[in-house]
């Protein structure tokens, strides 16, 4: 039986950089996550008929959550609903479901590496049938829909198991659990060279930060590849992770840095976030940068046997470093620069314009999926390891030689109050038209604008998409405001330094940013909006 169910709009319920991502509390108001869904299903047009895939990443509210997106589709018209057992599914995994099993979209439960508990954080992401989340264009419908909501559709029928494998039926729908992991390591096996790692006999830590990647990780590194057992670090996915913040940067993966510092390291240290699609990447004694590891991996992709016809072109968010566009420029093909969120990404890699695509925010991936993937980073670099047989360190300094090094961080002011936050971006965008000429120290401003972004694909258009300014010979500082964090403003400030390959490539990276850090603090006023005179965390 249907059930109808009258209910009130919520205002708050904007997408952001990568879906609603909003605290428990708020997601456990009274039809809050089933006005969202709602809102979801009635924008997904062709449902009759239609397979839609649902997961995540294991976080508080995630089965309940799953229990009633279930009966809701049943109550919505989709034929077929296709869940990870345990509501398990990492976000590289779901897209790869929704690929292959032809579904019409995917409904991923994440709030990705934010941290997890009745306190912290949870999210609801839509993707669509190319596996990808979905574009503005849908979002913002979704959005309009939530304000004007008044009634939901549910099953009146009680929650299906998800715990064992198998079919079921809810109100005339069925319902597929399946392994999560077999098919993600199955499309792994045949991307990289497994009897090539294998062989290498390379030692690894790996940290699974007890969320989803533990299971998929323990499968492919200790079971397919043969790493000893325990290089799956927290292995074990945890609705709290633990009580940690399951981001994979030098802050929330501190031991697994310290553990790669020390001289007994193992070769190659990783590390992925609460759903899966982040990584972080650290050689015995190095750590790599985002930027860096996407420029490193496009110039030796062709390594791997899925990419050894080569790459077709290379894209990366406006914030991350340019490295990448300097392999591209000596592979002779096309470098694209995206506004933040891997959803701008959909439409390149569709259109086979780009392969591999990367972003500063530990994202790194390829036309495998339509997600950022954790683990494809991590077997990628592992399989340039086994082939060329050199160290990470090796790598980074052959790679530095050739193409130049870009020195970058960056700063984070997390909970800054968002009306601050505000007007620090308003005065900056005020300020644009007066940069141009100006010194700051050593620094001349050459350039500086509010980016905006016409994908070439569809030619549409999202502007105020974070200000550049650009210094004279390849320095540059990038201000915006994060779309994923949960309570009040996040101000994000990248830094960017490009050393020459006849440059000081062995500098210590604070120390070459130096004058960046005090120019973005006299551009934007930093500590006059904030009161804050140094940032949270440093990535
Ligand atoms: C999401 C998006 C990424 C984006 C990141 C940071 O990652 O998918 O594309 O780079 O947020 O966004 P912001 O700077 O707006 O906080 P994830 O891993 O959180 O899904």
């Amino acid at each position: 039986m249907i059930e109808t169910v009258a209910t009130t709009p919520y205002s708050d319920q904007k997408p952001g950089t990568s879906g609603l991502r909003k605290k428990v509390r708020v997601f456990q108001q009274p039809h809050y996550a089933e006005n969202f869904i709602q809102s979801v299903f009635d924008v997904v047009e062709g449902k009759a008929g239609a397979t839609l895939v649902i997961g995540g990443d294991g976080r508080f509210l995630n089965r309940e959550v799953i229990g009633k997106a279930i009966r809701m589709a049943a109550a919505n018209g989709f034929a077929r609903v296709v869940v990870g057992q345990g509501g398990i599914l990492s976000t590289p995994a779901a897209s790869n479901l929704v690929r292959r099993r032809g579904a019409i979209g995917g409904l991923i439960l994440s709030a990705s590496h934010n941290p997890g508990g009745p306190d912290e954080d949870f999210g609801i992401k839509y993707n669509i049938a190319n596996g990808g989340p979905a574009p503005e264009a849908i979002t913002d419908a979704i959005f309009r829909r939530t304000t004007t909501l008044d009634n939901y559709r549910i099953a009146a029928a009680p929650d299906v198991d998800i715990d064992t494998l198998g079919t079921s039926e809810v109100a005339g729908m069925t319902v597929e659990v399946i392994d999560p992991v077999a098919d993600y390591a199955d499309l792994m096996e045949r991307l990289f060279d497994f009897p090539a790692i294998r062989a290498a006999g390379l030692s690894m830590a790996f940290d699974a930060m007890s969320a989803v990647t533990g299971p998929y990780a323990v499968e492919i590194f200790e079971r397919r590849l043969g790493f000893a057992p325990g290089t799956v670090r927290n292995a074990v996915p945890l609705e709290d992770f633990g009580g940690h913040h399951p981001d994979p940067n030098l802050v929330h993966a501190r031991a697994l840095y310290d553990a790669m510092m020390a001289p007994d390291a193992p070769d190659f240290g990783a590390a992925s976030d609460g759903d899966g699609d982040r990584n972080l990447i650290i050689g015995r004694g190095i750590f790599i940068t985002p930027s860096d590891s996407l420029a490193m991996l496009a110039a030796n992709a062709q390594l791997a046997p899925g990419y050894a016809v080569g790459l077709r072109g290379i894209a990366r968010s406006m914030p991350t470093s340019a490295a990448a566009d300097r392999v591209a420029a000596a592979l002779g093909i096309p470098a694209f620069e995206t506004p933040t969120g891997w959803k701008f990404f959909g439409n390149l890699l569709d259109a086979g314009m780009a392969t591999i695509c990367g972003e500063e925010s530990a994202g790194t991936g390829s036309d495998h999926v339509r997600e950022k993937d954790g683990l494809w980073a991590v077997l990628l670099w592992l399989n340039i390891l086994a082939a060329t047989g050199r160290s990470v360190a090796e790598i980074a300094r052959e790679h530095w030689t050739r193409f130049g090094r870009n020195y970058y961080a960056r700063h984070d002011y997390e909970g800054v109050d968002s009306a601050a936050a505000d007007a620090l971006m308003r005065d900056l965008r005020a300020a644009l038209d007066t940069l141009p000429g100006r010194g700051f120290g050593a620094l001349t401003v050459v350039e500086a604008d509010d980016f905006a972004y016409r994908d070439p694909t569809d030619a549409s258009v999202s502007a105020h998409q974070g200000v550049r300014v650009l210094f004279e010979g390849g320095s540059r500082v990038v201000f915006r405001l994060s779309g994923t964090g949960t309570s009040g403003a996040t101000l994000r400030v990248y830094l960017e330094r490009y050393e020459p390959p006849v440059g000081d490539l062995a500098a210590e990276t604070g120390a070459m940013l130096a004058d960046l850090v005090a120019a973005a603090d006299a551009i934007a006023g930093i500590t006059r909006h904030t009161g804050r005179t140094a940032p949270d965390v440093i990535t």
